[in-house]
């Protein structure tokens, strides 16, 4: 269908038709929870002097997400991409190392910032997580690890990926960006591989505005990461590691702690949002939400939604519909890590091993969740996609 039989921003400017919202409403847009309960502990930051370099707030914060998780240690760092980045180079990953090419580009930017080849596996369409299959085709006398990813919160495929790894002497560890609160087989997420990565960015389901985290059982390895986000110093005067600035700071760990107490709730907030989208949704032909199993724990943080070739509207058409009613949908993670640069141009055949990456990027699109997300919300772009139905 032609773009032009859909409302772009372009047809609401001759038409004068106001969008459906008058201001943007965003994947992504942050959770915040209790403000004075954040306000208070900036101000016992300000007493105190003690801005960043370990202080008490990042060491209570690391308490409470290793308690919280269930796992021995949490170091907590600047954001997700440097905790990726050392926690890679903690564990000696050289040479080529497996990764999705449906994840965020961070994911692979992390090993080749570090001169490590990413080598890009496919996905299982119906999960969007790692397949193990394609990822055993992959394996080369250079291959040194493994990074799953759990996107959207959901598990990757733990065991089958760590019977790999140990068939073949790699390292396993995951990308848990989108995963904290989330569960393997009732287990928590953090502590499978020789570690996991969690990202405290603003726009995941629990935040610290930027921050991350490496959690892990392993007490060498955490001692290693401690001594690398700080430039590999040891007390005053003694640096005996390679390292490099990767520490949280003071403020981010405020709001850790005090986005914590509300976790439950925005947890909650989003299951109730994603059932209403799938209802939403479910007589619309065509498009499917992604689901989450019940049986595990996940922060529902994601809507994803995928148009097939049944529904008559092209999937950048729906993107298109939907920003013109300022819902600002988001494509992630098109086109994929291996069409992004210098991966294109590096491995301009990579796509030849990733069918099922390459159809889905045609397919996919986020829909916003979050506290700031109600049923009015949801109905209006339910009813915006249906509407697309009916001009077939
Ligand atoms: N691994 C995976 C699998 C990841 O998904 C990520 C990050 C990482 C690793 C790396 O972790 P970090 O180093 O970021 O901690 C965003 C986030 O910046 C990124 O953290 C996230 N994944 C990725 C999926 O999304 P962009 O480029 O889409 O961000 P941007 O600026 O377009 O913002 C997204 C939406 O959120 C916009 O609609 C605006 C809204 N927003 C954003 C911010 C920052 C707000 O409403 N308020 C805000 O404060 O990457």
């Amino acid at each position: 269908m032609p773009l032009k039989t859909i409302r772009t921003p372009t047809d609401l400017a001759i038409h004068g038709a106001p969008p459906a919202f008058a201001e943007p409403v965003h994947v992504g847009r942050p959770n915040i929870g209790d403000r004075d309960a954040f306000l208070n502990r900036v101000g016992q930051i300000l007493d105190n002097h003690w801005l960043t370099n370990n202080g008490p707030m990042v060491q209570e914060f690391e308490r409470r997400i290793a308690q919280h998780l269930g796992v021995k240690h949490c170091v907590a760092m600047c954001n997700g991409t440097i905790a990726l980045e050392i926690a890679i180079r903690a564990l000696g990953l050289k040479g080529e190392v497996i990764v999705p090419s449906w994840t965020f580009v961070a994911t692979a930017h992390a090993l080749h910032w570090q001169g490590i080849t990413p080598v890009f596996a496919d996905i299982d369409p119906a999960t969007h997580n790692l397949d193990p299959d394609s990822v055993r085709r992959m394996i080369t006398p250079r291959t040194s690890g493994i990074i799953g990813v759990h996107l959207w919160g959901r598990a990757a495929p733990v065991e089958e990926l760590q019977a790999l790894a140990d068939e073949h002497g790699l390292t396993l560890m995951f990308d848990a960006a989108h995963a904290f609160g989330s569960t393997y087989k009732g287990q928590s997420i953090g502590r499978f591989g020789k570690c996991e990565v969690l990202s405290f960015h603003a726009t995941k389901a629990f935040n610290t505005m930027e921050g991350g985290a490496v959690v892990t059982h392993d007490d060498e390895l955490a001692e290693a990461m401690r001594l690398m986000r700080n430039f590999g110093f040891s007390g005053y005067d003694n640096v005996v590691h390679p390292g490099t600035n990767g520490k949280m700071i003071e403020v981010c760990a405020a709001m850790g702690l005090a986005n914590l107490d509300s976790v439950d709730e925005i947890f909650a907030i989003n299951r109730r949002n994603h059932a209403a989208y799938k209802a939403a949704l479910r007589d619309v032909p065509g498009i499917r939400v992604l689901d989450y199993a019940a049986s595990e724990r996940n922060s529902h943080h994601y809507i994803v939604i995928e148009a097939d070739e049944t529904f008559p509207v092209s999937r950048d058409d729906i993107v298109a519909a939907l920003q013109a009613e300022n819902v600002l949908a988001r494509k992630y993670f098109w086109p994929g890590c291996h069409k992004m640069q210098p991966y294109r141009d590096l491995f301009p055949h990579a796509g030849m091993m990733l069918p099922n990456t390459e159809s889905l990027a045609e397919k996919i699109i986020v829909l916003p969740n979050g506290a700031s997300v109600d049923d009015s919300v949801i109905g209006a772009i339910g009813d915006a996609i249906g509407a697309l139905r009916q001009r077939e």
